[in-house]
């Protein structure tokens, strides 16, 4: 039962999608003992192609597809293990020049041909200008945001997409729409989330290595591979490299839910892990011409090399506009004897300073909210819990605070993430912020009614289940965060300790 097995999201992360025994209908496959250079397994999707020119199998590199492929042989005599080559276009039977690409692992030699695509373009040459057009631009747009709805537009003139979509993921593997392109015949995604599962770990593994992934038609019928009799007992060959590797049923089902035809992925990655996808989506089928698919990969590379720099360079303002927050709210305690109140006559830095929506001061039995927080006496116990909790150093901080005290599930609402300070441990005095569950700070951006098809497998169902995984957990506290409240915790201290040494003076 495949409702049954979807809902099993273990059974996602086991597909074994490395290894389907099939490819998609676009082309055929020969795996080739690499050191004979003759085929141990094919698939082959037109059988005319074997009425005509014979089946490959058992066949050496020379005389298969008629000899087709005899020129190839120095370049996959020389392909080093790990490696990937084009091998240009060759005719396959009457239907046309087919590009073909070699594939080296340890023991198998992977050689796919993929059938040309009507009216495709010639060459990588040919889409030139895009790319240059999309590298110019790039320069002149400020944030990361800006840059994913540049890459969404650009991979979408080039490819003639419904919609192509920006998706990152988070530090759980989660997923957000960040950027979004279309012609409105799909609906729209942006800012949804989606759960781990929807993309599962052995998946977003082999994305990291292997880069463009195009699913062309999500009703295709997978074509197996079929072995030579002594190769019968060898374990699954291994098509992660190629192209037409069939995908996996699950995945298929997915998109047939979520009203796609085909849908292509490119992979984003920062410092060698895997960043986001550009997601592309047709509700027809729709095939991708390799030199398109090469030029989106590199957009990808691209697009990727920027998002590093970009957040690097967003870290650094980030770290610069706290310093000029906290520079503000020192400025206020300065000229004051009262450091709560002088905090709390600057609300708006007080609750900027870590990107808060409420704050919490605790000093010598008294508390004063900020904001959106918890009551008071809630604040109070929350302290308590505090301080008898073994922590390091000074700074507490957590983003699912209900999912380790349960007393506090009653306001997971406003404050399931709580960053602390402590000030003094003798008169038990904190300064503390509050985020919000997460699902109450993310925006819906399509119609979710449209959507709803009451299947299991459907990005709708998927952000219903993202919201159930996120339930009472705030959006994480970065270094950002921290480094501002702790600075800031300096700062009170040291206001504090030079009060109490005046105070000593004036006494002697
Ligand atoms: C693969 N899942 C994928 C891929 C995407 C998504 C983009 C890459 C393949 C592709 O390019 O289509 C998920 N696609 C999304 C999401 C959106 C989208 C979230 O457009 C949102 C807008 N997936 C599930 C569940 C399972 C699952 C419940 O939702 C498992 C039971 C599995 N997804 C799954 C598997 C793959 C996959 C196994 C790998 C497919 C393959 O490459 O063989």
């Amino acid at each position: 039962n495949l409702k049954q097995n979807a809902l099993d999201l273990n059974s996602c992360a086991r597909e074994p999608i490395r290894t389907p025994g099939a490819i998609q209908p676009y082309g055929l496959i020969l795996v080739l003992d690499p050191s004979t250079l003759t085929v141990k397994e094919c698939a082959v999707a037109r059988a005319d192609v074997i009425e005509t020119l014979g089946d490959p199998l058992g066949q050496s590199i020379d005389t298969l597809l008629g000899g087709a492929l005899a020129s190839c042989r120095p370049a996959l005599e020389s392909l080093a293990t790990g490696a990937t080559q084009f091998l240009g276009a060759h005719p396959v039977g009457g239907h046309g020049g087919h590009h073909t690409l070699a594939h080296r692992l340890a023991d198998d030699l992977i050689v796919e041909l993929e059938a040309p695509v009507p009216g495709e373009p010639g060459s990588l040459e040919d889409l030139y200008p895009a790319i240059r057009a999309f590298m110019g631009e790039i320069e002149r747009v400020p944030g990361t945001r800006e840059l994913c709805e540049l890459a969404a537009v650009q991979i979408r003139q080039l490819t003639g997409f419904d919609r192509t979509l920006v998706y990152q993921f988070d530090k759980e593997w989660n997923g957000a729409v960040v950027a979004e392109d279309g012609n409105g015949v799909l609906p729209s995604y942006l800012d949804l989330r989606f759960p781990e599962s929807d993309i599962p770990a052995q998946a977003r593994e082999l994305y990291r290595q292997n880069r463009v992934r195009l699913i062309a038609d999500s009703d295709y019928h997978p074509v197996p591979l079929v072995r030579t009799a002594d190769t019968a007992a060898a374990p699954p060959t291994d098509l992660s490299p190629a192209m037409l590797r069939s995908v996996s049923p699950v995945h298929l089902q997915y998109m047939r839910n979520m009203g796609t035809g085909a849908s292509m992925s490119v992979s984003l990655l920062r410092e060698g892990e895997l960043w986001g996808l550009i997601s592309c989506h047709n509700e027809a089928p729709k095939r991708v011409p390799y030199h398109v698919r090469t030029a989106c990969e590199f957009i990808g590379q691209i697009l990727s090399l920027q998002i590093s720099l970009k957040e690097r360079a967003a870290v650094v303002e980030e770290r610069i506009a706290r310093r000029a927050i906290q520079v503000r709210l020192l400025g206020r305690m300065a000229g004051d004897q009262d450091f709560m109140a002088a905090l709390g006559r600057d609300q708006q830095n007080l609750l900027a300073l870590t990107q808060s929506a409420g704050a919490a001061i605790v000093h010598r039995g008294q508390c004063i909210l900020h904001g959106d927080c918890p009551r008071q006496e809630q604040v109070m116990q929350l302290v308590q819990w505090l301080t008898v909790q073994q922590h390091e150093g000074d700074l507490i901080c957590t983003d699912r605070l209900p999912l380790e005290w349960d007393a506090a599930d009653a306001f997971a609402d406003v404050a399931s993430g709580v960053l602390a300070i402590s000030i003094s441990q003798i008169h038990d005095s904190f300064v503390l912020w509050f985020r919000p569950e997460v699902v109450r700070t993310v925006r819906w951006g399509g119609d979710p009614r449209k959507e709803d098809t009451g299947l299991p497998l459907s990005p709708r169902t998927s952000f219903e289940g993202w919201k159930e995984t996120v339930r009472r957990q705030s959006l994480p506290w970065n270094e950002v965060d921290r480094d501002a409240a702790m600075e800031l915790r300096t700062a009170i201290v040291d206001i504090v300790l030079r009060k109490a040494e005046e105070m000593a003076a004036l006494n002697e």
